[in-house]
């Protein structure tokens, strides 16, 4: 296959960030078509990047000139999409959640093992950092003992409307819940949220800042501090506390600006530009992957999993309990 035709199903922000990342900086594929379940906007999308414009999602993902598919829509839509894609035999990239609900995720687990072949890889950025990639080598080769603690934090400066009480764990912290797992190699055993003293600064019904505890199997202690309307910057941080020594996920370098009296460095405003060369990577791989038949980022059973999880420290907010984890066993198709 010399260029990877993909079809972009979701034309909000991100979906149009990823043609833009696809069709300019990126090797060996090309964004040729989209559509959106808002049919009127998909099409004036398509027109825009000079693309093919489908009324209808499903037409678009069932063409044989489309090769593999992007789903960029809101949460609610993944699953069907998903799904479709799968019928269809096609590589599907779906961005996190693979779908809210823990038992979507099953559905599309088990509608994957049924077509016989992994085609579903979820958007979980945060495993292509080189950051979190250094941690997890230096966690992997136990180059300084065993992993015992984790204190990481998740501050954004403000979060959409939308959001809810419930979005800190399912929109924001569900990024820790994939890339701590998969940092630490096991699965989670509880599962608390506990509310700080609120900031004035959120909306009604948000209480911010949350902080949500999670124990593996092994044991192994994680914080986790959300911070959703902190109204400065956005700042991601995960400090490992090994036996012999502490590790902490380095910051992007950025120059150091002398001005007014401070001596400083520039920090990021968003998600999109702390995490641009993660997207970068991650979608590289991806394209590379399909054209060499298979996927090898985050499966469709990681989707689940993380989505249990979240299921988990949701309850556990809501009841302010602590609350197990409880996964189905892995079957042997995603060992
Ligand atoms: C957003 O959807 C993301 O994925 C960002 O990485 C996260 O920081 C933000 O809180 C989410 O809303």
């Amino acid at each position: 296959m010399s260029e990877l035709r993909i079809g972009l199903v979701g034309t909000g922000g991100i979906g149009r960030t990823h043609i833009e990342r696809i069709n300019t900086k990126l090797q060996g594929a090309k964004v040729v078509a989209c559509a959106d379940p808002a049919a009127a906007f998909g099409l004036s999308i398509a027109e825009k990047f000079g693309i093919k414009g489908y009324e209808d999602p499903i037409a678009m993902i069932n063409d044989p000139e489309i090769d593999a598919i992007i789903n960029t829509t809101a949460d609610e839509y993944h699953e069907q999409f998903v799904m479709a894609a799968i019928k269809a035999g096609k590589y599907v990239f779906c961005e996190k959640p693979l779908a809210p609900k823990a038992d979507a995720c099953k559905r599309i687990v088990e509608a994957e093992m049924a077509a016989g072949k992994k085609l579903v890889q979820v958007g979980f950025m945060r495993r292509y950092d080189a950051g979190y990639r250094q941690l997890k080598e230096a966690i992997e080769t136990r180059k300084y003992g065993e992993p015992l603690l984790l204190h990481c934090a998740h501050r954004n400066p403000e979060v959409p409307d939308s959001w809810d009480n419930s979005s800190a764990v399912e929109n924001s912290m569900v990024h820790e819940i994939d890339v701590l797992r998969w940092l630490l190699g096991e699965n989670y055993k509880t599962a608390e949220v506990r509310y700080g003293k609120a900031t004035s600064k959120a909306k009604e019904g948000l209480h911010d800042p949350q902080i949500m505890i999670l124990t593996t199997e092994s044991g192994v202690r994680i914080d986790v501090e959300s911070f959703v309307c902190n109204g400065q910057c956005y700042d991601i941080r995960c400090e490992v506390v090994c036996e012999d020594a502490i590790m902490n996920l380095p910051k992007p370098a950025t120059i150091e600006v002398l001005a007014n009296t401070v001596r400083g460095n520039a920090v990021d405003a968003d998600w999109s530009t702390r995490f641009v060369d993660a997207y970068n990577t991650e979608f590289q791989a991806w394209i590379n992957g399909c054209k060499e038949g298979r996927v090898d980022g985050p499966t469709a059973w990681d989707g689940y999993c993380c989505q249990v999880a979240a299921a988990a420290a949701s309850k556990a907010r809501d009841t302010q309990t602590i609350v197990d984890v409880v996964y189905d066993e892995m079957p042997d198709f995603y060992k």
